[in-house]
């Protein structure tokens, strides 16, 4: 999803300098420019407010002077934030500036951190920032020097939320207790074990194997790179670095795994109900049923199916259905509690819930739970019509501890059969799977 991007209004007559800034910030900001003091003061007597305004002093026409006195003589403007943007570089003219009511002052030619930097400064005060800090995605740095740390920071601060690390055994302590980050920035000769041993670590895991890597490291020989690279490292920098070569890198990287995230969301749920597919489900069951294995756990699944779903859409029509399917999802939803609980779509009005650790009581008692929710929740909010919409399900539940001869297919089948019971036995209703089938 795009970010909010805060308006900005950059000013100056050198088409050159417009060209560079929207270059730099289109990026962050909403730019608008305009390439002279009158045409910015006619852009800000319209509807438009900028978060900020960029502005340049020395201009044909109106100087930035004249057009800052305008701004804040006008009640409408006189909160907006101007920062000026000048080759002007003697102290009595920053003095000027500060008395005319300029927030900052930056020198031409600018470099782009502090740029950046130096604007994200003032919108911060505004309640749209750039990025909310809880948005922003995180970085891990690894490295034994500050130096590098601190260099690091200035430049990837605006940007990403920092966390570092002085070694790598600190490194895979902090990934492994506390929140993963987005990306690790990694060195590789550090105190104790080596950047190599770190990433080998990471890649093995299920948990952490997605997470970026870019190594930054004084070892520039080939084989090394090669090394770094063949063990899964998503980039490779040389030190010493050019700083904003590192904020690319770290960007475009972040783009990449943002991109991987949306295709596997996408992949993994069902369009009309935002619940899981079918495909995630078959999944994640085999992953929880090799699990119940490993640790003799037992584990519970659920099939629903909506009673006479079938007349819902032919009385009301298939759209009002469809409302009920997604309506359904927010219903059951609350009834499983657990994080490992999992529920997805099976088929068209069909569902599915995975109960990993759940013995057969408790899984009775999720389907009754779900059962009872379904009958008292009235469907009839999203659409025309005053009819009140009520559907039951009925509920195939079945539990097993897995054993490795066991199979899963039979499991599912078993609660499949249960399902068909409940309906048989007059619907909206929880049937058990007998272990004798
Ligand atoms: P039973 O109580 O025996 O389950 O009867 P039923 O009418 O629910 O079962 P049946 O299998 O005869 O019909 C299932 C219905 O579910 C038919 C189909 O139109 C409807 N259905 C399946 N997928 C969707 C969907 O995505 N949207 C809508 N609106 N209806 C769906
Ligand atoms: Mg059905
Ligand atoms: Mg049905």
């Amino acid at each position: 999803m795009e970010n909010y991007k805060n308006p900005v209004l950059v000013v100056d007559d050198d088409r050159l300098i417009i060209a560079a800034l929207k270059a730099i910030l289109e990026e962050y900001f909403e730019i608008q420019a305009a390439t002279s003091g009158e045409q910015a003061l006619a852009m800000l007597k319209t509807n438009y407010k900028p978060d900020l305004i960029l502005l340049d002093i020395n201009m044909g026409g109106l100087n930035g002077f004249q057009v800052i006195r305008q701004l804040k003589d006008d009640p409408a403007t006189k909160e907006i934030p101007v920062v000026f943007l000048t080759s002007h570089t003697d102290s009595r003219t920053k003095e000027v500036a500060a008395n005319f009511g300029a927030i900052d002052y930056l020198n031409k030619p600018f470099d782009e951190t502090s740029l950046l930097n130096c604007m994200l400064k003032h919108l911060k005060p505004n309640k749209k920032e750039v990025v909310s800090v809880e948005n922003k995605p995180s970085v891990l740095m690894v490295d034994d020097d500050i130096l590098i740390i601190s260099t690091l920071t200035k430049i990837l601060s605006p940007f990403y939320n920092l966390r570092t690390a002085s070694s790598g055994e600190e490194c895979l302590k902090i990934i492994k207790k506390e929140q993963k980050p987005d990306l690790i920035i990694l060195d590789i000769t550090l105190g104790g074990i080596t950047g190599f041993d770190v990433i080998k670590q990471i890649k093995v895991d299920y948990e952490t194997k997605d997470i970026p890597i870019i190594f930054l490291t004084s070892h520039t020989n080939r084989g090394y790179e090669e090394q770094g690279l063949s063990l899964g490292a998503a980039d490779y920098i040389h030190k010493p670095f050019v700083p904003e070569i590192v904020r690319l890198r770290v960007k475009n990287q972040m783009h990449i795994i943002n991109q991987l995230r949306t295709i596997q969301e996408l992949s993994l749920t069902d369009t009309l109900t935002g619940a899981f597919n079918r495909r995630y489900f078959d999944d994640r069951l085999d992953l929880e049923w090799r699990r119940a294995i490993r640790h003799e756990s037992s584990i519970g699944l659920l099939i629903l199916d909506i009673d006479d779903f079938k007349w819902v859409n032919d009385n009301y029509g298939h759209l009002v259905g469809d409302i009920v399917l997604k309506n359904l999802v927010n219903v059951i939803k609350p009834c499983i509690s657990r994080a490992a609980d999992l529920l997805a779509r099976w088929g068209g009005e069909e569902f599915a819930v995975i109960l990993p650790g759940t013995h057969l009581e408790g899984t009775v008692v999720v389907a009754e739970r779900i059962r009872e929710t379904v009958e008292a929740t009235k469907n009839s909010q999203n659409y025309k019509g005053n009819d009140d919409i009520y559907v039951t399900v009925s509920i195939g539940a079945n539990n097993t501890i897995p054993k490795t001869g066991s199979t899963m297919e039979s499991f599912v089948y078993n609660t499949d059969k249960a399902l068909y019971l409940a309906k048989e036995q007059g619907k909206n209703r929880v049937a058990v799977a007998s272990e004798e089938w």
